[in-house]
């Protein structure tokens, strides 16, 4: 019986439909030797969909949905409501905070009940075929608790509640079978140096990581632990800023091999780069474990989580990922939500097959460049130089003394080469 979405048939891919279907994204199609299901791994995100009310700085709540409220039973409406969806679409995973799918409890105890009776809920609607858990994670940033951040928090009590908490949800993600926890730092940052003392929060948040990781393999949870990086919203500065940040901060506490990143298109913008600069990044750390494909306006500069829909974009961010040989325990997030004026139930179905469908035909051009080989050869050709043993030598063993002897003996003059920037934009135009 339907909840909510109400006359919506289930989603099919049928590129001569009038009505929705899906045009681009066909599970069953075998891309680069993969179903193109098993390269995307859609995820829906429960926050944005089911929990968000449609306010914004200036206003309130738009949306109408009858699971708005504080009890049990609109928890689990709102359960089904999703599952509802998740099924409309067929998306194989999901991914939820605590908070967004549990009632605020009156303290940590009364929040843990609450939690692990949705996990039973959710547990036996996923038995009865629903779409796998992609991954939980923790929201410590909402809470007026949190307001000065969570491990990074000037008050140790804080730290405990955290810490607590995401055990709780560590557990949960186990028991509905996640292949992935996340932690996104909303509120790991600061909004005035003159309050803060960047050392003792650093450590802070080095301790509490590596406790995540003790946890993860004191429970032998399978899965990857993911840091999602971002540069600021809501804190002025949040510490976990990007990539090449992360890492650092990984290295530091010996926890680079631990730990890989959930990537956000919209927070590689707001930290001034380009969402493939980000995926390329991580792949040469090899820290890509999953993405929210999630863009942000380019005018606002604010993150503004809106569905993708532009196609160049999506193809270069998938060539970085196929490129590095695809997911592993990770997927296509989308931590996107709809506009606040879009009310309807149909809205959400819309706004998910627009997305799923973009990130298909960027997927299929992605993997059409790979198969092309033009960039790849290009780029090889750039760097060949490199490939001779007298560069690895010098590279490796060479001395500022040695190498000063050599440019002499041998009257070394470098010519330049042009970098064909334009000629491989063209390539590129060629299949997006
Ligand atoms: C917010 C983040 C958040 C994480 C999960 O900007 O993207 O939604 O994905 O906490
Ligand atoms: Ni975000
Ligand atoms: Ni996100």
């Amino acid at each position: 019986m339907s909840v909510y979405f109400h006359n919506i048939d289930p989603v099919r891919f049928d590129p001569d439909a009038d009505g929705l279907a899906y045009r681009h994204y066909n599970p069953e199609e075998v891309v680069m030797g993969k179903r193109m299901e098993d390269h995307l791994r859609f995820a829906i995100c429960w926050w944005h969909n089911f929990a968000w009310q449609g306010g914004d700085p200036f206003g309130g709540q738009t949306f109408d949905r009858p699971w708005f409220g504080d009890t049990m039973d609109h928890a689990k409406l709102k359960a089904d409501a999703a599952f509802e969806m998740f099924n409309i679409l067929g998306a194989p995973y999901y991914c939820f905070h605590d908070a967004d799918m549990r009632p605020e409890g009156a303290d940590f105890a009364e929040n843990t009940r609450n939690l692990e009776e949705m996990v039973d809920y959710l547990g036996q609607k996923m038995a009865d075929g629903g779409p796998k858990l992609l991954w939980g994670t923790a929201n410590l940033f909402s809470h007026r608790r949190f307001m000065s951040g969570a491990a990074s928090n000037p008050d140790p009590d804080v730290f405990a509640f955290s810490a607590a908490t995401v055990k709780t949800c560590m557990d949960a993600t186990q028991k509905l079978g996640g292949e992935n926890y996340v932690l996104w730092g909303g509120r790991e940052g600061y909004e005035t140096l003159l309050n803060t003392d960047l050392r003792r929060e650093s450590e802070q948040m080095g301790q509490f990581l590596s406790k995540v990781v003790d946890y993860k393999h004191k429970i032998g949870f399978k899965g990857a632990i993911l840091i999602e990086p971002k540069p600021q919203e809501p804190t002025k500065h949040q510490y976990d800023y990007d990539v090449a940040t992360v890492y650092g901060f990984l290295k530091k506490y010996g926890l680079e091999e631990e730990v890989k990143l959930n990537l956000e298109q919209g927070h590689a913008i707001l930290a001034g780069h380009s969402f493939e600069h980000e995926i390329a990044m991580a792949t040469s750390l090899g820290l890509l474990g999953s993405i929210d494909m999630n863009r942000n306006d380019y005018q606002s500069g604010w993150d503004t989580d809106q569905f993708p829909n532009n196609v160049p974009e999506v193809a270069l961010a998938y060539y970085e990922i196929l490129k590095s040989g695809g997911f592993t325990t990770g997927g296509t997030n989308f931590d996107a939500k709809l506009r606040r004026q879009s009310l309807d139930p149909v809205d959400l179905i819309a706004a998910h097959v627009g997305g799923m469908d973009v990130c298909a035909r960027g997927l299929k051009a992605a993997a059409a460049m790979l198969m092309d080989g033009g960039l790849e050869n290009a780029r090889a050709a750039r760097y060949a130089g490199w490939d001779t043993a007298e560069a690895q030598a010098m590279l490796h063993n060479g001395t500022l003394d040695s190498i000063t002897a050599d440019v002499l003996a041998k009257g070394i003059n470098p010519q330049p080469r042009s970098g064909q920037q334009e000629v491989l934009e063209n390539l590129v135009n060629r299949f997006v």
